[in-house]
């Protein structure tokens, strides 16, 4: 039996009653919702609403009163913005309205961003992230960057729609020895790939790591296409950083 009452919120409660149908997310949303504390079920509504001044304020308000960053963005921020993929794929909300989600999300990231950046440890290393080619999403790439930044790496964000050249550049300028690639559509995971090509034709492929996540990018993936390492999250994606230029946690 799904029992919806266990969770506090009752207008989160009724989003995931209305939009999620899908048992395993219904599951996992059941999961993550109700062990979460109320106030991050309040900014995961805020994001579900695209009410980017109620969540500025609550995370805001959250961080004061103690929640740890990860807390924010996990059971929050980013459990919101799971809410927000589901009812864009069911065609309940379409592309404005996922603007203000994410105007929302980010204005709570504006509050995370300078405790997981502010690191106080020596610099670890130096990574070039972007999105591919074709590709506007960057909600996941730059939390890669925050928590990158957090664990001591110096970031070279080349933001998003990055062309395999671009990459390159940066690598040069930089010297930088480990690229970061982000994709969240199917159809601009193959400029990963291309990218990689890149390296190769330019002779710079042994001279860096070079790394991939977004939400439609796996393991099997992420081999077939020659890529060094890859990562589920913004977690794995330090730890992956770490593993790639050998540096011990
Ligand atoms: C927000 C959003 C948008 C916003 C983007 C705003 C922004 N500034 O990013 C807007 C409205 C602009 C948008 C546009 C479009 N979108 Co959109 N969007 C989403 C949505 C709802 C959420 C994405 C997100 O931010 N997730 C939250 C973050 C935290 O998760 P994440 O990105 O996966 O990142 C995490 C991991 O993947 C990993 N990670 C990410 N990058 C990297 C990199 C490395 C190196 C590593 C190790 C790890 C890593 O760590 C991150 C943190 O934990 C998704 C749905 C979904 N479930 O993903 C659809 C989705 C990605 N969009 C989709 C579509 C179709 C589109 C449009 C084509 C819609 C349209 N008709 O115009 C356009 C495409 C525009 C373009 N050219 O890119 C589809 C893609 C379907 C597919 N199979 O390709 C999705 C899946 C929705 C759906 N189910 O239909 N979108």
């Amino acid at each position: 039996m799904t029992d919806f009452s266990l969770i506090s919120n009752e207008a989160l409660r009724g989003e995931i009653e209305e939009f999620v149908t899908r048992p395993a997310e219904i599951e996992r949303n059941l999961r993550v919702f109700s062990r979460a504390h109320p106030r991050m079920q309040a900014i995961a509504l805020a994001v579900i609403e695209g009410e980017h001044h109620l969540c500025d304020r609550l995370t805001r308000e959250a961080l004061e009163a103690g929640h740890v960053a990860i807390e924010v963005m996990d059971d929050g921020l980013i459990a919101g913005m799971g809410v927000v993929g589901i009812k864009f794929r069911e065609n309940f909300i379409f592309v404005p309205e996922v603007l203000a989600c994410a105007r929302a999300m980010k204005s709570g990231m504006a509050h995370i961003e300078p405790i997981l950046s502010a690191s106080g440890v020596p610099p670890a290393g130096k990574v070039v992230m972007g999105t591919v080619k074709g590709d506007l999403h960057d909600i996941g790439k730059n939390l890669c960057i925050m928590m990158l930044r957090g664990a001591g790496f110096e970031v070279v964000d080349l933001g998003v729609d990055t062309a395999p050249d671009a990459f390159i550049d940066a690598v040069e300028e930089s010297g930088a020895r480990l690229v970061g690639m982000s994709a969240l559509l199917t159809t601009t995971v193959p400029n990963m790939g291309r990218t990689i090509e890149a390296f190769i034709d330019a002779g710079l492929r042994d001279d860096v790591q070079i790394m991939v996540g977004g939400a439609p990018v796996t393991q099997e993936f992420a081999d077939d296409m020659g890529a060094d390492g890859y990562g589920k999250d913004a977690l794995a994606c330090v730890a992956e950083a770490k593993r790639l230029l050998g540096i011990n946690a």
